[in-house]
């Protein structure tokens, strides 16, 4: 009887405790894979039960996840949208189920009333602070560059291009003259400059953008493999502040990184818990900071700081 009782009791502590349905896009970068670690840590620290769908990069997977999650009846469901569109109607059924959504590190096209809150950086601005380091650090002339883009259709692709553009625009010097995807992985980055090396045999690149570190990671052992010296032959410049990215300043391969924090899960979890209690409405968008670090910020302090948050 004592048993029973126990268990009883347990359960309806479990049964108390919030379950959420994270809709992860997969674990194509370092930091993406921190951010799942980060998440799983705060939903633990919260006593939240989270379950855990990595869509591979799909988003067909990710409307399935969704789907799941609204027939589970979960308490709340987190997405980190592949892409901006297409969400629309599996966003609709989760309102209709009345569970809220709260999309993370990237946005949708989807009219804001589909979704709680956003958390996310302003990607726009991190494309410009990419863009004003080369303006202030670039060599005397003029500086042909090659961009490494996110994967296609994807709001830090979009806005990373543009913010990069925009802080350009001023100086005639600097020209982008190659800009492919590379869809934010070490293999994608390396493959596509090597292809970006071939065509332009020959012509100088003065630089390189990438839209995150992990491709900027694959193109400098391409720019290696190429007997050429990244970080100084090929300015390097990208996005996230992975821990390899540090390394990779401290050996002199890479410039300047954009920091994005992968802790997203946190401003979500203490949007979701206010929800909960009293029905409290956040802002729509949950903006978090974005620092500049280069080769003289210390590189290998930064390194040891992250290298165990899970990238
Ligand atoms: C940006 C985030 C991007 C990271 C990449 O908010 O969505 O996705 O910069 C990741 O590393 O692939």
């Amino acid at each position: 009887t004592l048993l029973t009782s126990a268990a009883i009791t347990a359960c309806a502590f479990a049964a108390s405790a919030q379950t959420v349905g994270f809709s992860q896009i997969g674990s194509e970068s370092g930091w993406r894979a921190a951010e799942t670690t980060l998440t799983r840590q705060q939903a633990e620290e919260r006593g939240i039960d989270l379950r855990f769908s990595d869509a591979q990069q799909r988003q067909e997977n990710q409307i399935a996840a969704i789907r799941s999650f609204v027939a589970q009846g979960v308490d709340a469901i987190l997405l980190a949208p592949v892409v901006a569109t297409g969400w629309d109607s599996v966003l609709e059924e989760a309102k209709e189920a009345e569970i809220p959504v709260v999309l993370l590190d990237r946005r949708v096209d989807s009219s804001d009333d589909l979704y709680l809150t956003a958390v996310g950086s302003d990607l726009v601005h991190e494309g410009s602070v990419a863009g004003q380091w080369l303006v202030d650090n670039k060599p005397e002339g003029t500086c042909r560059v090659v961009e490494l883009q996110g994967t296609t259709g994807s709001s830090p692709a979009i806005d990373r291009a543009t913010g990069f553009r925009n802080a350009i625009e001023g100086n005639a010097d600097i020209e982008i003259v190659r800009s492919q995807t590379g869809d934010f992985t070490r293999t994608g980055g390396k493959e596509v400059m090597e292809s970006f090396l071939q065509a332009e045999a020959g012509n100088e690149i003065c630089a390189l953008y990438a839209h995150n570190d992990d491709m900027a990671l694959g193109a400098i052992q391409a720019i290696k493999e190429a007997g050429m010296d990244p970080g100084d032959d090929i300015l390097i410049v990208s996005i996230d502040a992975v821990p390899d990215i540090f390394q990779a300043m401290a050996d002199g391969d890479a410039n300047a990184t954009v920091e994005l924090t992968p802790n997203m899960a946190g401003p979500a979890f203490d949007a979701l818990e206010a929800y909960w209690a009293d029905g409290t409405e956040p802002e729509k968008f949950i903006q978090t900071e974005s620092k500049l670090y280069t080769q003289s910020d210390d590189p290998m302090a930064e390194y040891e700081a992250r290298k165990d948050l899970g990238y």
